[in-house]
């Protein structure tokens, strides 16, 4: 099909119109991205991108995803002339109170929107996470008869995502796989927010990522032709490299008062609504604007595009006959396995294993679960050495083998998240994800928007505490485990001893509607055999349980978590028959149970309570009330064998004896 030039120049100018009028209207937003990059929304939603506006979640779809998220407006705006679910209503409610076109991008809330994006960078990443699983289900999935998985990942990122370490890691990451399935626009205006572009970046970009194996086309972002020339060759690269295209473009297009300049960036050029909507041919009395051959372009396209995704259908069903099993397979991923279920095939450790840590215990778990759930797969930070989360029956994830299950994503933790954020929007894969738990730190930003975006990604983050040891205060988290408890819906389970990481496992796999993070331990922890197993493994999925039921009327309860649980039962064994000790391995699982089972664990009349966690103690009192204890660490480690750390930092039996004799 040849490129409608012409119409689709008349709807770049009335996509211009739809985002100054949603900003006009609001008061507020981002005009800069959506009248730069009009020309690169024509060329992509009406004639480039293999999408299906009616099925906004075909399996086979080219995936586009906005890094710029603050350029909100152009996606809404070519999502609904493209004929999505996403009404003009819709855009006139632009960043109001649930409406489905919010400030930024978020996922779930607009048909259409592949991910939660606004923090810049995180887009890069997220896309890059979208390619990895377009290889891994393309490895999986497609025969030689039936190519059912070929779609490309296309991403529209601008200065400030470039800028960003998050891209850099996963453009680097990118590279190094040979990602060619991927498409990166770079929205090329030199200008950022607040200033020109050239006062705070002089790289050659273009140089940059040819250094790191991409393929780089530079062109006009505003001659849709030379546009879409790169575009169908970047999809048709068969280099082995990711493609970049760096379209130079002006920001704030259409408003000549601040086009090209950094005041084109927000919404300042609002003010010169009524001229800019003249200058681009719209009608003054007629806001909101879409012409009705516009209207009928975009509904013939549309139609093609159903063709083409019926005709997709037409294969993937001979796919399905002739392949049940990978039908199975690829149904499966869509699934979430319960807990109960995988409990089952974990086996219980005999009860006098000795391990490694609780890391250890992971490995042991991750095993049996991996054979269960073949889409799970899982990957390191340049630490499986340590964090031992290798899924052992598979191999590594290269361009030689796309169906690898082990991703080495070098020392790369923000990337890391980003990308296992891209693999789980996706959504046939289970994404896992491992390092040190105090670099937590260095992937938070992806896990924030994980939680946000209800992405079940799993952290399996090892070295929890100063039990570290001697590697010292830089590698030993003291605020980690309760500064990641404040980012809502983000569960965090710090299991005591082997069959509570089973369940840890369990509750974490189960989970579809966010993620959670494993904080595991280097050091050994013993097996709290008097403990039966399946109440370890229980009470992990319920946040918290009685690990030790008082045989007198209750006086005290001590609650730990991890491997301060051994410590709370060594001092209840002191303190007296009238003492509970309680298990609290995830604090948010616990808050979610009813009323009556938190209180069946933590009676409200007992108020003599201590908490014990070496970690700082603030988040505790919400546990112990005020007049209850906390034994943690306010302070940060010490570089000591981590026995000795321990007992210097007052976190022992003694010391939670003391405080419940205090009380
Ligand atoms: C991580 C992060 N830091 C800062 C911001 C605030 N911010 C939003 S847009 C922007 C400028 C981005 O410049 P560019 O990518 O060139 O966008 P353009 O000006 O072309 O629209 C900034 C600093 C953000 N959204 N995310």
């Amino acid at each position: 099909m040849t490129l409608q030039t012409h119409l689709l120049a008349k709807a770049a100018n009335q996509a211009r119109g739809l985002a100054i009028d949603a900003v006009h209207k609001a008061g507020i937003g981002h005009l800069g991205l959506p009248l730069g990059a009009a020309e690169l929304g024509a060329v992509l939603y009406g004639h480039a991108l293999v999408h299906n506006p009616e099925r906004p979640r075909w399996l086979n779809r080219d995936r586009f995803v906005l890094s710029a998220g603050h350029g909100s407006m152009f996606l809404y705006g070519w999502l609904h002339l493209s004929g999505y679910d996403l009404s003009m209503d819709d855009l006139k409610a632009f960043r109001q109170l649930h409406s489905k076109t919010p400030g930024h991008p978020e996922f779930h809330e607009t048909p259409g929107v592949e991910c939660t994006t606004g923090p810049l960078g995180q887009g890069v990443g997220n896309a890059v996470g979208m390619a990895v699983a377009g290889k891994m289900a393309a490895a999986r999935f497609n025969t030689p008869e039936h190519e059912i998985i070929n779609y490309h990942v296309v991403c529209l990122a601008g200065d400030g995502c470039l800028q960003e370490g998050v891209a850099l890691e996963a453009v680097s990451f990118a590279g190094h796989q040979q990602l060619d399935n991927l498409i990166l626009i770079y929205d090329s205006n030199d200008v950022t927010l607040d200033a020109m572009a050239d006062k705070t970046q002089s790289d050659n970009t273009a140089a940059r990522f040819k250094a790191m194996h991409w393929d780089v086309q530079t062109v006009d972002g505003h001659d849709m032709a030379a546009f879409l020339k790169a575009f169908n060759k970047a999809k048709k690269a068969k280099t082995g490299r990711p493609q970049l295209i760096i379209a130079r473009t002006e920001i704030a297009r259409g408003i000549p008062e601040v086009a090209g300049t950094a005041k084109g960036h927000g919404e300042g050029g609002a003010k010169f609504a009524d001229a800019a909507r003249a200058g681009l041919g719209l009608p003054a009395d007629q806001h909101f604007y879409v012409s009705e051959d516009v209207r009928a372009y975009f509904a013939k396209h549309k139609q093609r595009l159903v063709r083409a995704c019926n005709k997709w259908h037409r294969t993937y069903k001979a796919w399905r006959e002739a392949n049940p099993d990978k039908a199975v397979l690829l149904d499966a991923g869509a699934k979430a396995p319960s807990a109960a279920h995988l409990l089952e095939k974990i086996p219980v450790f005999p009860a006098d294993v000795k391990h490694g840590g609780s890391r250890a215990s992971g490995r042991d778990v991750l095993q049996p679960l991996a054979a269960e759930l073949p889409l799970l797969i899982g990957g390191s930070a340049d630490l499986y050495g340590s964090t031992l989360n290798y899924i052992a029956a598979d191999k590594d994830f290269d361009p030689a083998n796309r169906a690898g299950r082990n991703i080495r994503f070098g020392i790369r933790e923000h990337a890391m998240a980003a990308i296992c954020n891209g693999i789980a929007y996706d959504g046939l894969f289970r994404p896992s994800c491992a390092t040190f738990l105090v670099f937590a730190d260095y992937s938070r930003p992806a896990m924030r928007i994980a939680a946000l975006a209800g992405l079940p990604v799993i952290y399996i983050y090892t070295h929890d505490s100063v039990g570290v040891g001697e590697d010292g205060p830089t590698h030993q988290p003291v605020e980690t485990v309760s500064a990641l408890r404040l980012i809502p819906n983000f569960d965090v389970i710090r299991p005591a001893d082997a069959e509570e990481v089973a369940g840890a496992y369990a509750a974490a796999l189960e989970r579809t509607d966010g993620p959670t993070l494993l904080a595991l331990s280097r050091q050994a922890l013993p097996l709290l055999n008097d403990i039966p197993p399946h109440i370890r493994r229980a009470g992990v999925l319920k946040g918290g349980y009685v690990a030790l039921q008082e045989t007198a009327p209750l006086t005290h309860i001590l609650i730990a978590t991890g491997s301060e649980l051994q410590y709370a039962l060594a001092a209840a064994k002191e303190l007296g028959a009238g003492t509970r000790v309680v298990s609290m391995p995830s604090c948010f699982r616990f808050d979610r149970q009813t009323r009556e089972y938190r209180d069946s664990i933590l009676p409200p009349s007992c108020r003599k309570r201590v908490a014990v966690e070496a970690g700082v103690t603030g988040l505790w009192s919400k546990y112990v009330g005020l007049e209850g204890k906390v034994v943690g660490i306010d302070r940060f480690g010490l570089s000591a064998p981590g026995a000795q750390v321990f007992k210097e930092l007052g976190i022992t039996a003694e010391a939670v004896l003391a405080a419940a004799r205090s009380l």
